[in-house]
């Protein structure tokens, strides 16, 4: 008897967890696009990525309401000697960790936009996960930061 109770039990609990995996685990915090002069080929969308779930999850696709070409997962990273970016396939975010995306690292790129939002502009964004599930957010178009350390550090250096 009591063996079947802590198996209804087992069942309910999984049961839960399979079902507030399916909640906002995932956070999206703080999103945005940089300003860019009105002919700019490509901006650069940024965010916090808070995996606050026991599963790895991941970005495979995003897309926007803004009249775009095309949307693209981009890492800046060192190919050779200069530092690029680089279409990725996906933008891993592990489990009860944050992805940032910021300039110098992950990003969504929008490519050749129709016209260039300004400062101050809401974008849409959609982001899909590996899970299928998806999530909707508003990036304010606002001037990128001079990021005197961390990763613009490194493009400088070599
Ligand atoms: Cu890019």
């Amino acid at each position: 008897m009591k063996k079947v109770f802590l198996r209804a039990l087992g069942t309910v609990l999984l049961l839960s967890c399979a079902y507030s995996a399916t909640a906002h685990d995932l956070m999206v915090v703080d999103p945005w696009v940089r300003a860019a002069p009105p002919n700019a080929p490509a901006l650069g969308v940024f965010m916090g990525l808070e995996n606050h779930s026991g599963a790895d999850r991941s970005v495979v696709a995003a897309r926007t309401t803004l009249a775009v070409d095309r949307v693209e997962l981009h890492r800046t990273m060192k190919v050779g000697e200069v530092m690029k970016m680089v279409p990725q396939e996906l933008i891993p975010v592990p489990a009860h960790t944050t992805t940032l995306l910021k300039p110098g690292s992950w990003h969504v790129m929008l490519i050749g936009p129709e016209k260039v939002p300004a400062m101050g502009d809401m974008v849409q964004l959609t982001l899909v996960f590996d899970d299928g599930s998806e999530q909707t957010v508003e990036a304010v178009v606002r001037k990128g930061k001079m990021m005197m350390q961390g990763h613009d550090h490194q493009m400088s250096h070599e």
